[in-house]
C-alpha cells in the first residue's frame, strides 16, 4: 500500500498545551547500541485543563522500558505506551512527577536527528521534533522548562560530556570505566533546544568579557588534529559576540557557550542553548582547504547561531507555524553583521542574488507557502529559503518603514516584553507598533500571503507643466491554495537621475502617496505619484538596495540602463542594471537559440562590461559581482515557461564568448596585476582581488588560445589558497581543458584525507555541463570516498548536479531527472530529510519544455508510487505533482 499523507496542522487549530512541564531531569547512560534515557518531569495541569484530562506525550521510535508516577511503578492499565506516544489516561489534579526510562540506538540512526554517532562521538538534533526520539515528551516549542542533564559514558571513549547550560559537577562511577558530568541551564527552554555531545574530541578555549564584565569560557571541541582550523570560527565568534552587544544592546547570559562541529549533519548549525552544534563545514577553514565563500559563510553561520540566543532562545516560537519568527529575525541579524563586516553593497547584492534565484522560484513554484504558513504535514519541510530569506526581507521592509531608531525602539521592547516567553508575530509586529505609534494590520499581510508580488511601473514626464509622473501598480501572481491576494505595503526606496547622473533634489512634496525620505510606501494595488519642479526627464532609480522582495517590471530603455550602469549613486542598482541588461540579451539569444536561428550577442551589453571592468570607482568584489552573469537557473527563470536548458547554456556560452571576445586583453591585464600579493588573508578586500582575478580568468579562458590554458593550469598548480585553486580547477574541468583529468587527480591526491576539501572536488565534476558528466556521477557514486549515509557528500555530488546542472539534470533522454529519482528512494530509506531535500530539486519541473517535463513528471511519479516513502519525501513529492 502507498504510504499515506500525513495528517496536515493547521495554524487555526492551535491550542496551547493542556499541561506545563515546568523541570526536566535527565540521566543518559550512553552506549552506542543501548543508550538508556531515565527523564524525570514535573507536570503542572493547566488551570484551564480538567482534572482527569489524559496526558499524551510525543514519542518517535522509542521502547519505553520503565515508568513510575510520583515514584511508583505506574499499573499497565492506567497508560497506553506506543514508540510514538505515550498517554497517561487519568493524571493526578495536582503537581506530579513521571520518571519515564527508554532505551535508544544511536547507532542505528541514520535519520540524524535525535541522539545520534558521528565518528564515534555522540550527539544531538532536536530541532524541529528530534525530542520525541531521545524520551517521551510535550515535544512543542511552547512548552520551556529547566533542565539538569547527567551524561554519563565511557571515560576512555568519552572523555568530554557536554550538556546545556553550565557544568555543575563531575565525577566517575565507581567500580566501571565511567565518568559523567551534571549540567544544570537555567534558562527555561523547549526541548528542541536540548543538546548532549559526548567523544573524545580536542578542545580550542578562549574567553570573552561581556560588556558588563562578565567572563564566558568560549570553547570549540573538534576531532583531535583539526585545532588549528578553528581560529577563524573563534574569531567570528567574538566578534559577533561584541557586536550583538553594541548593536542590539544583547549580552550573552551563561559562563560558557560552547560549538561542537561534527561531520554528519542535516542542516547548517543548531542554535542550542549554550551548546551549538555545527556541520563542520561551518567551522572548520584554513586557506589550504577553505575558500573566501567558505570563510564568509563561516563567519556569517556563527553568528547566525549565536544570535540565536536571543532570537530563538530566551525568546521563541509559540507554535512551529511561527518558525520565521526566530529563523528571519535571526537572519536579518546576521545579514547586518556581515555588512558590518565587510562591504555592504556587496554583502547586499550577494543576499539578494540568493533570494532571488532560491527563494523567487520557490515562490513561484508547487511548493509555494506564506512566511508564516498555515498548514503543514511535516513541519522539517518548512525550513525553506522563504522562511528563512524572505522572513529576513520582511524584517529589512519593517527597518525601512521605521527607520533605524524606531526599529530598535520596538526590538527593545521586544526582548523586554517577551523575554523568556514562546510567542507569536503578532506579539511581535505589536511591540513596533507600540513602540512607533503605527498600524502594522496591512503590513502583516508579508506574513500571510505567498507568492511575489510585481510591481509594475511607468513613468512620464512632462516638461511643460514640469511634473514627473510615477504610475505604480502590485499584484500577486496565482500561488498554490491562494487565488487572490490584498495589496501588500512595499517601501520602494528610490532616487530620480538628472542628466549628470546625480540624484535630482526633490524640492516640493510629492502627491499620491506616502514618502517618508528616500522612500515611496506603496500601499494600493495602484498608485500614482507626481513629483513637481522636475525640469527635465529623469531616469528613475527604483527599489534601490532591494527595498522589498519583489519582482520590478519596469521597462527602462537600453540607454537608460545603460546609464544607470555608469552612474546611479546606489550601487544596488548599478548591480542590478547591469544584470538587466545581460539577462534581456541572455533571454533573447536563449529564444533565438532555441528556434536554430543563430544569436549575435549585444554591443552594447559588450561594451557595458568593458566599462564596468575599467571602472576604477568599484571596489574589486563589487566589479567581479558586476561581471558575473545570470546563472543558468536564474535565465531559466526569467524565461518562466516551456525552457530549454541545451539552449539558455548555449546562450550564456554564446555572450561569455563575445565580452572576453572583445575584452580579452583588458581580462588578462587584470589576473596578472592582481595575482599572488602576499600572504593570504580572509578579509574582504583580499578576497575580492582574488574574486576578481578570478572572473577575469574565467572570461579570459574563454578565449580558448593556448596560452589561456596555461595561465589556467598555472594558477591551479601554483595556487597557494584554495579559492585560486578551485576557480581554476573549475575552469579546467567545466570547460574541458587539456590537463582536465590531471588537475582532478593532482586535487585529489593532494585533498584526499580532508572529506570537506573532497566535496569540492565532487561539486566540479557533478556541476559539469556535458553529456558524459551523467556517467560520472553514477562512477562516483562507487568511489570509496563517497559516503551516502553523510548529507555533506550527498549534497555535493547529488544536489548540486540536481540544482547547479540544469542541461545534465533536464537532459532531454530524461536519464538526469532519473538518476536522482532513484537515489531519492535510495536515500530516503536512510534520511528522510535528505530525501527530501534533494526532492525539492524538481520544484520547477512545470517550466521545461513538454518533452522534458514529461520526463520530469514520470520521474516523480515513480518517487511517488513508492510504497513507504518517509513522510518528509510524501509530502514534497505531493506538493511537487499537484
Ligand atoms: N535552527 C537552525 C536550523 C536547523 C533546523 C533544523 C535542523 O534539523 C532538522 C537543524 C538545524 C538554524 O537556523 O540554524
Ligand atoms: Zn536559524
Amino acid at each position: 500500500m502507498r504510504s499515506e499523507t500525513a495528517p496536515a496542522i493547521r495554524l487555526e487549530d492551535y491550542r496551547p498545551p493542556a499541561y506545563r512541564i515546568d523541570k526536566v531531569h535527565l540521566n543518559v547512560l550512553l552506549e552506542p547500541a543501548a543508550t538508556k534515557v531515565t527523564a524525570t518531569l514535573s507536570f503542572a495541569r493547566a488551570a484551564s485543563t480538567e482534572e482527569g484530562t489524559p496526558l499524551v506525550l510525543d514519542g518517535d521510535e522509542l521502547t519505553l522500558t520503565g515508568l513510575k508516577l510520583n515514584g511508583e511503578d505506574l499499573p499497565q492499565t492506567a497508560y497506553a505506551a506506543t514508540p510514538d506516544r505515550l498517554e497517561i489516561q487519568n493524571p493526578p489534579a495536582a503537581p506530579f512527577e513521571l520518571t519515564i526510562e527508554t532505551e535508544i540506538n544511536p547507532d542505528t540512526n541514520t535519520k540524524l536527528m535525535g541522539l545520534f554517532r558521528s565518528s564515534r562521538t555522540f550527539c544531538t538534533q532536536c530541532e524541529a521534533e528530534g525530542f520525541r526520539r531521545i524520551t517521551y515528551f510535550l515535544d512543542r516549542p511552547d512548552v520551556l522548562a529547566v533542565y539538569t542533564t547527567r551524561i554519563e559514558a565511557s571515560k576512555a571513549e568519552c572523555p568530554v560530556l557536554l550538556g546545556n547550560g553550565n557544568l555543575v559537577e563531575t565525577g566517575t562511577v565507581d567500580g566501571t570505566d565511567r565518568h559523567y558530568a551534571l549540567w544544570h541551564d537555567p534558562h527555561p527552554k523547549p526541548a528542541y533546544l536540548f543538546a548532549l555531545v559526548a567523544g573524545d574530541l580536542a578542545q580550542v578555549p578562549d574567553r570573552f568579557t561581556t560588556a558588563s564584565g562578565k567572563e564566558v569560557a568560549l570553547n570549540i571541541y573538534v576531532e583531535h588534529g583539526k585545532e588549528t582550523l578553528c581560529a577563524w570560527a573563534m574569531d567570528s565568534l567574538k566578534r559577533s559576540m561584541r557586536w550583538d552587544e553594541e548593536v542590539f544592546g544583547r549580552e550573552y547570559d551563561l559562563d560558557v557557550f560552547n560549538i561542537v562541529a561534527v561531520s554528519d549533519f542535516n542542516m547548517g548549525a543548531m542554535e542550542n542553548k549554550g551548546l551549538n552544534i555545527f556541520n563542520d563545514k561551518y567551522v572548520l577553514a584554513d586557506p589550504e582547504t577553505a575558500t573566501d565563500q567558505d570563510y564568509a559563510n563561516i563567519e556569517a553561520v556563527i553568528a547566525h547561531e549565536y544570535f540565536h540566543n536571543w532570537t530563538g532562545n530566551r525568546i521563541t516560537c509559540r507554535d512551529w507555524f511561527q518558525l520565521c519568527l526566530k529563523e528571519g529575525l535571526t537572519v536579518f541579524r546576521d545579514q547586518e553583521f556581515s555588512a558590518d563586516m565587510r562591504s555592504r553593497p556587496v554583502k547586499r547584492i550577494a543576499d539578494v542574488s540568493l533570494l532571488k534565484s532560491h527563494q523567487f522560484p520557490e515562490d513561484a513554484g508547487p511548493l509555494a507557502h506564506p512566511v508564516r504558513p498555515r498548514l503543514y504535514h511535516e513541519i522539517n519541510n518548512f525550513y525553506t529559503a522563504t522562511v528563512y530569506e524572505k522572513g529576513a526581507e520582511v524584517v529589512r521592509m519593517l527597518k525601512t518603514l521605521l527607520g533605524g531608531e524606531e526599529f530598535r525602539a520596538g526590538l527593545d521592547l521586544y526582548f523586554q516584553r517577551h523575554d523568556g516567553e514562546a510567542t507569536t508575530i503578532e506579539a511581535f509586529l505589536a511591540c513596533f507598533e507600540d513602540a512607533a505609534g503605527i498600524d502594522l494590520s496591512q503590513f502583516a499581510l508579508w506574513y500571510d500571503q505567498a507568492g511575489t508580488p510585481v510591481v509594475t511601473v511607468k513613468t512620464h514626464h512632462d516638461p511643460e507643466r514640469q511634473t514627473f509622473c510615477v504610475s505604480l501598480s502590485q499584484e500577486i501572481p496565482p500561488v498554490p491554495g491562494q487565488k487572490s491576494s490584498k495589496p501588500a505595503v512595499i517601501p520602494l526606496r528610490f532616487g530620480l537621475l538628472g542628466p549628470n547622473g546625480e540624484d535630482m533634489e526633490i524640492t516640493a512634496p510629492a502627491e499620491g502617496a506616502r514618502i517618508a525620505g528616500d522612500v515611496i510606501v506603496l500601499e494600493k494595488a495602484q498608485q500614482e505619484v507626481t513629483f513637481r519642479n522636475i525640469p527635465s526627464a529623469p531616469v528613475l532609480s527604483l527599489l534601490r538596495d532591494f527595498s522589498a522582495p519583489v519582482r520590478l517590471d519596469h521597462k527602462l530603455t537600453l540607454e537608460e540602463l545603460q546609464f544607470q550602469a555608469a552612474q546611479d549613486s546606489d550601487p544596488f542598482n548599478r548591480w542590478q542594471a547591469v544584470q538587466t541588461l545581460a539577462m534581456q540579451d541572455l533571454v533573447r539569444l536563449a529564444g533565438l537559440i532555441r528556434k536554430g536561428q543563430p544569436g549575435v550577442p549585444s554591443e552594447d551589453v559588450i561594451r557595458v562590461f568593458g566599462s564596468v571592468l575599467s571602472d576604477m570607482s568599484l571596489d574589486a568584489q563589487l566589479k567581479a559581482q558586476a561581471l558575473t552573469l545570470p546563472s543558468e537557473a536564474d535565465i531559466a527563470q526569467e524565461i518562466g515557461k516551456n525552457v530549454d536548458p541545451d539552449a539558455v547554456h548555449a546562450a550564456r556560452r554564446l555572450l561569455r564568448q563575445a565580452v572576453s571576445r572583445q575584452h580579452g586583453d583588458a581580462f588578462l591585464a587584470v589576473v596578472t596585476g592582481l595575482s599572488g600579493d602576499g600572504a593570504y588573508s580572509p578579509n574582504a578586500a583580499a578576497a575580492g582581488k582574488r574574486a576578481l582575478s578570478n572572473r577575469a580568468l574565467y572570461y579570459y579562458a574563454a578565449t580558448g588560445s593556448p596560452d589561456a590554458a596555461e595561465l589556467v593550469w598555472e594558477r591551479f598548480s601554483a595556487a597557494d589558497n584554495m579559492t585560486d585553486r578551485l576557480a581554476a580547477l573549475t575552469l579546467l574541468v567545466h570547460d574541458h581543458m587539456p590537463r582536465e583529468t590531471e588537475a582532478l587527480d593532482r586535487y585529489k591526491a593532494r585533498h584526499e584525507t580532508n572529506s570537506l576539501a573532497m566535496d569540492k572536488w565532487f561539486m566540479v565534476q557533478a556541476t559539469a555541463p556535458g553529456e558524459e558528466t551523467l556517467a560520472k556521477v553514477r562512477a562516483l557514486m562507487s568511489q570509496p570516498l563517497y559516503d551516502a549515509g553523510n548529507p555533506n557528500r550527498v549534497r555535493a555530488l547529488l544536489q548540486s548536479f540536481a540544482t547547479g546542472n540544469p542541461t545534465q539534470f533536464a537532459r532531454a533522454d530524461g536519464a538526469g531527472f532519473e538518476l536522482i529519482a532513484e537515489s531519492i528512494l535510495e536515500i530516503d530509506k536512510r534520511n528522510p530529510q535528505v530525501a527530501s531535500r534533494l526532492l525539492t530539486s524538481f520544484r520547477s519541473w512545470r517550466a521545461l519544455d513538454p518533452q522534458r517535463s514529461a520526463l520530469a513528471e514520470s520521474a516523480l511519479l515513480r518517487v511517488s508510487s513508492c510504497e513507504d516513502l518517509s513522510r518528509d519525501s510524501r509530502d514534497i513529492v505531493d506538493r511537487t505533482l499537484q
